[in-house]
């Protein structure tokens, strides 16, 4: 990337778009990181002053209000506002600015619940989503449509990954709000430390998810900015996929937790199975650099070694 370009990264106080500006530092180019305070996303006149000011030449839109399950299921309304304003704004702004190009992550709770595993691009729209999480899917497919609708009919070149379920440095420990990876790395820390002799899951165990490291997806993210050009959304995953209580046992062992871990039956499983079929990213040269193992041990390492601990 050369030196005069400027890009602009949304939402890069969080854990994906922090990844991605930690790249991007690294190439001589003009990053901007608007935080909120300094440019609420969905407010339209804001980001149009904005993009009139600064004039981005390439824009990765990586706001967006997210959550684990519990959260997806208590603020519906927050994240299909927050998320279908904060993209609207952009898209129309990025276009309408002469944006070069744009990358917008849909996720893979877009697809339908029941989709035939590991789920193929083509099953997109295809059948009804998981209900905890369809505020966040609805506003994530209204903004995929809308890259896709903009490509149409005005030429914008607005691209669009599926990721699926993203970990790592950065991650979001509020357990309120948590994922499941940093949500049981917390829990079980902290039992260690108490000597607790059982902690809980939620739901059954049984649903498999497929997790990417963070520098993973952020990596996959300035490939494709630099080598994909089309209106098909395009999955980027690991195509290895793990039970949550094997999870768990994993999670466990790096954190060196060695109680008992019990089921709580009462909690919601969500999608049965979440495993994104990444074969067309793979096929462009693509593969994802961090095992689960790896991106667990870094991530304990960050946030939770006596060195963390020591300086937060
Ligand atoms: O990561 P998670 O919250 O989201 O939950 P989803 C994954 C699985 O882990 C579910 C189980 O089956 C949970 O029941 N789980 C077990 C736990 N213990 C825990 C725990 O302590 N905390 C949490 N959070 N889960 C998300 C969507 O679905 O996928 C988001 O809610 C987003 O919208 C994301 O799309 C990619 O994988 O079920």
């Amino acid at each position: 990337m050369n030196q005069q370009l400027k890009i602009l990264v949304t939402g890069s106080s969080g854990m994906v778009g922090g990844a991605l500006v930690r790249v991007l530092k690294k190439h001589s180019c003009v990053v901007l990181t608007p935080t909120h305070s300094q440019l609420d996303l969905r407010d339209q006149g804001a980001v149009n002053r904005y993009f009139d000011e600064q004039r981005p030449d390439y824009v990765y839109h990586l706001a967006a209000i997210v959550g684990g399950i519990h959260a997806n299921n208590t603020y519906p309304a927050k994240f299909i506002y927050d998320n279908t304003m904060m993209h609207s704004n952009v898209i129309q702004a990025a276009y309408a600015h002469g944006v070069k190009k744009l990358l917008f992550p849909g996720s893979a709770c877009t697809y339908p619940k029941l989709a035939a595993q590991p789920m193929h691009e083509s099953s997109f729209l295809d059948g009804k989503v998981e209900p905890t999480n369809i505020a966040y899917a609805a506003a994530k497919i209204n903004g995929i449509v809308m890259c896709q609708a903009y490509r149409r009919e005005h030429g914008f070149n607005a691209i669009v990954p599926m990721p699926t379920n993203a970990y790592g440095v950065g991650d979001n420990f509020n357990p309120n709000a948590s994922h499941v990876i940093p949500a049981l790395m917390k829990r079980f820390h902290e039992a260690k430390l108490n000597n607790s002799a059982e902690e809980v899951l939620w739901g059954s165990g049984t649903p498999l998810r497929e997790f990417i490291y963070v520098d993973d997806l952020a990596d996959a993210f300035i490939f494709l900015m630099e080598h994909y050009n089309s209106e098909n959304i395009i999955n980027v995953g690991t195509m290895q996929e793990i039970s949550i209580a094997m999870l768990a046992q994993e999670i466990a062992q790096v954190v060196g937790y060695k109680g008992k871990l019990s089921l709580d039956t009462s909690k919601p499983d969500g999608a049965p199975r979440k495993c994104l079929d990444s074969a067309a990213l793979f096929a462009m040269g693509w593969q994802p650099k961090v095992s689960l193992q790896d991106g667990l041990q870094r991530m304990y390492q960050h946030h939770f070694s006596e060195a963390a601990v020591a300086v937060a």
